[in-house]
């Protein structure tokens, strides 16, 4: 038998923190599953390469995104949509990586919502000072099921209010290994990533990556 005390000790410690109703943050949940999802987030930056996308306001976004699973998340000129194909390749979205979704359904077990499963990841990359404003995510159909948001590397200072953009604010920090299961009333509230701090991160550098499960299918 090996005994492993670093695994132990730098993977060991999970707990969870209610930060509303609906919504629940299980600290240090990802750390087990680390080494597995940079392998992943290589192999599929390979095949869809990250990319900043335009909204349909004309802005570009300033984290880079690309997305694996049977549904990848593209905005362009005309609009926000899912869709089963990359349009910078023509070729669908690498598959979901069975570590990943091993992952955002245990996580979403331990939240409450044991049917869930996901069928599109979307992953951000936030190079220091690229944010997301604050928006609502309602472009799946199944608002029953829940998000399961992964964060790594750099921390970030996230923002969620409520289902109102002029709902008041609160923030809390996620940190390289956090996991937060959105669902129930949390579903639909506003929610933005503040502009990253500088910094220098042992496993991402001078990034932070979040990685959203979704379940897009009706
Ligand atoms: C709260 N990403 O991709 S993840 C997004 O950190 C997105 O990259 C942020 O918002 C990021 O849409 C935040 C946390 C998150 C994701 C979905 C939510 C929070 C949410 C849906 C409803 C409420
Ligand atoms: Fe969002």
């Amino acid at each position: 038998m090996t005994l492993n005390l670093f695994d132990d000790a730098e993977q060991g410690r999970v707990w969870q923190e209610a930060i509303c109703p609906g919504a629940v943050v299980l600290r240090h949940f990802a750390l087990r599953y680390e080494v597995e999802i940079f392998a992943a987030l290589d192999d599929i930056a390979r095949q869809a390469p990250f990319r900043h996308m335009v909204t349909p306001g004309g802005f570009r976004m300033s984290a880079a995104m690309t997305s694996c699973g049977e549904f990848g998340w593209t905005a362009d000129r005309t609009g926000y949509r899912y869709i089963t194909t990359d349009p910078e390749t023509g070729l669908p979205w690498p598959p979901m990586p069975e570590t990943l979704g091993r992952l955002a359904v245990a996580a979403a077990m331990s939240a409450g919502y044991p049917e869930f499963v996901p069928d599109a990841c979307l992953i951000n990359r936030y190079a220091i000072g690229a944010k997301m404003s604050l928006h609502q995510d309602k472009d799946e159909p199944d608002l029953g099921a829940p998000i399961v948001s992964v964060s790594l590397g750099l921390p970030a200072n996230f923002q969620f209010g409520g289902p109102r953009r002029e709902d008041k604010t609160q923030r809390v920090q996620l940190t390289h290994g956090d996991v937060v299961v959105w669902g129930g009333p949390a579903r639909l509230f506003f929610h933005g990533v503040l502009p990253i701090k500088n910094g220098l991160h042992p496993s991402t550098g001078e990034f932070r990556i979040n990685l959203t499960f979704r379940k897009v299918s009706k």
